[in-house]
Formats: structure tokens, sequence, C-alpha cells
């Protein structure tokens, strides 16, 4: 069993980790392929950053920093600290000692001729995730928002970077559209169309819809691939009752006009027989409503527990991925 699975950073990250559990007691020989997000990438203190690569790396490698979900744990920040006396970099974006050394050997890789599907194999043979990591495109493709209203040294109407939105702002600032830089001129990473057309099984972890997911299938071919592949595409809802369970996933619903509800997230994906990318759509226990309503829309849908506590109870969740999977074969 070849499973693909398209992951933005802290969600898909727990989610692959607990489809790895699964996978190794009921399909020890199956192979994972993780296509992540790369529109939080940016370039800071001259170093190439991507955020979702890095989390899902550390996850899968035992090198996160759980509580945070992203960086490492024990962190210093001596090295930033430095860089703030000098007045440069973002000050509200914590860059840890550790951390920073990812960044180094990334950017040394790069500036050296590297793709960034190269670094990232090369970072990931000392992390060892037990999935092959893709980054979504080796082009640069870098999620803004478009302000609605001025703050701070910022304009309405101006692009901001998403990561400054996300971290200094907390999306609380409103903004009328995400606009990803460099989307037009990418192409799907190599490796990446090929994991999805050979896939026996390819899901949409509980990503952000929007600015993980939703920008991995903006890359071109990338929504192509997932409708005409032979496997069948399974969505978790990152919604329960209603709430974005970490995170501000609801800010982003709210600026594409997407209601917060599983419900509303799997009728965005759409289903597969309508011009959709969902064969199957998974919600919580508390919105087993949605169930007729996913139905009807030509979605197979399942109501089982979606919160990711512990690595057990995320291998269960991957347990009724498959489950559902095959259940329209
Ligand atoms: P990010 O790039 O670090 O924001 O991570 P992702 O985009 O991969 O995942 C963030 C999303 O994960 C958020 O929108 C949450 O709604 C969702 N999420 C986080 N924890 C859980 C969980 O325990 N269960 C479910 N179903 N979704 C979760
Ligand atoms: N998230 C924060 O909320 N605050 C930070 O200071 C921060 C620093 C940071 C540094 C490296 C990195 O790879 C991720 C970092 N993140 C931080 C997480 C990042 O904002 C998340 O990945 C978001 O989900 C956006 O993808
Ligand atoms: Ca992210």
């Amino acid at each position: 069993k070849n499973v693909t699975v398209l992951a933005g950073g802290v969600g898909g990250a727990r989610f692959t980790r607990g489809l790895l559990a699964h996978l190794a007691q009921a399909h020890p020989l199956a192979t994972v392929t993780v296509i992540v997000n790369t529109g939080d990438d940016m370039w800071l203190d001259g170093l190439r950053i991507c955020p979702d690569l890095d989390t899902v790396m550390y996850t899968l490698g035992g090198g996160i920093n759980e509580d945070q979900g992203w960086g490492r744990p024990e962190e210093t920040r001596r090295t930033s600290a430095e860089i703030a006396a000098y007045g440069r970099g973002w000050s509200w974006f914590t860059l840890g000692d550790l951390d920073l050394a990812t960044h180094i050997v990334r950017t040394d890789l790069l500036r050296a001729g590297s793709t960034l599907s190269e670094a990232t194999e090369f970072l990931c043979r000392r992390w060892q995730p037990g999935a092959r990591l893709l980054p979504m495109s080796d082009q640069p493709v870098e999620t803004h928002v478009r302000l609605a209203e001025s703050v701070d040294e910022h304009r309405a109407g101006e692009l901001m970077h998403f990561e400054e939105w996300w971290v200094r702002y907390r999306a609380r600032i409103p903004v009328t559209e995400f606009v990803q830089q460099g989307l037009s001129g990418s192409v799907a990473a190599p490796g990446v169309l090929e994991a999805i057309d050979s896939a026996d099984l390819v899901i949409l972890p509980p990503s952000n819809p929007v600015v993980s997911v939703g920008t991995i299938l903006d890359v071109p071919g990338i929504r192509d691939a997932l409708r005409t592949t032979s496997a069948p595409v399974v969505g978790v809802a990152p919604i329960i009752g209603g709430g974005a369970v970490r995170g501000m996933a609801d800010a982003c619903l709210h600026t594409i006009g997407v209601d917060t509800s599983a419900l509303a997230v799997g009728l965005h994906y759409g289903a597969r027989s309508a011009g959709g990318v969902l064969d199957a759509w998974l919600v919580d226990e508390t919105d087993a409503a949605a169930l007729p309503q996913l139905a009807a829309a030509g979605i197979r849908s399942l109501a089982v527990p979606l919160w990711m506590h512990d690595v057990p109870t995320t291998a269960a969740m991957a347990a009724a991925v498959l489950a559902v999977a095959v259940a329209g074969a």
C-alpha cells in the first residue's frame, strides 16, 4: 500500500505520525509520501524558512517541540536576540538557536544549487521521518494576505506575508483575500504528481483547508491529479463542533466565505463525482448531523473521534480513514 498525504504543519504532521503508527502494525510494508505546503515559506535573516516542512520533519523525526507544534524543544534564543540587537529580523518570530541550524544547512544547500526537494531529502537523512517528504513545489510560492485596514506600518490594500498576519497579528486583523505569490510560475515538485497517481490511498489530513491543503491544491496539476487518480481520496475534518481545534483556520475560512464547520469544509473540497476532490470525509462524532448532507453531495462520510490527543487516538483515526477508503471500493 502506497499512501500519499497532503499536509500543512501541526495538524498534518500529527495525523501522519498516527498514520505511520497504525500502518506499522496493520500494513508493515506500506510506504507514506507526504506532500507538504510551502506557502508559509519566507526569506528571513538571509535564511530560507520552511515552517511546514520543518514541523512535519521534526514531528515525524522525534525532534518537535510538542507543546508548540513547531521548532525544537529545550530551545534558546541567544542568536535571535543578537539579531534583534542589530535591529534586524522579525522580533515577533522566534528563530531558536537549534532551529537555526536547519535553516542554515538548508540555505547552504540551496545556495550550492540544490532544489528544495534535494535539500529536504538531505535534512531527512538526519531525522529519518519514516515517510518521504516532498515540497509541493521546488519553486517559491509564498502566501500573502491583502489587508482590509491599515495597521502599524502597513496600509489597507497592501499585501502582508502570511506568517506576519498569523504570528504577529494572530489573524485578528481583517483581510480581503489570500494571494499565493509565485503560484502561476510553479510546477509540482518531482514525484508529487506521480505520488498521487500511483497511490493506493490519498489522504487530506486535518490541516488548514485554506492556507495548507488549499495552497497545495492550487499548485498547477495537483487538483487534476486528485480528480484522476485511481486511489480513493479521503479527507479528515480539521473543524470540530464548529471550531478550529487550534489555530485560526476560522479566520481563513471566513476570508474565503466558507462557514467554519466540518460540513462546509467537506462541501468546499467537494465530491470527486461533482468535480471536487473527495470520495469520503471523516467528521467528529459531534458533527454526525452532517452525514446526510455529505451523502447527498456524493461524499461517503463517517463520524468518529477526531481529537488527536496522542498517537494511539490518532492511529485510530487513521484506521478509520483506511476503513472508509475500502468501503467504497
Ligand atoms: P499549521 O500549518 O501548523 O497551521 O498546521 P496544519 O495546517 O497542518 O493544521 C492546522 C489545523 O489542524 C488547524 O486548522 C486545526 O483545525 C487542525 N487541528 C489541530 N489539532 C487537531 C485535532 O486534534 N483534530 C482535528 N480534527 N483537527 C486538528
Ligand atoms: N509560530 C508562532 O506562533 N510564533 C513563532 O515565533 C513561530 C516561529 C517559527 C519559527 C520557525 C518555524 O518553522 C515555525 C515557526 N512558527 C511560529 C510556526 C508557524 O507560524 C506555523 O507553522 C504556522 O502554522 C504557520 O504555518
Ligand atoms: Ca502552516
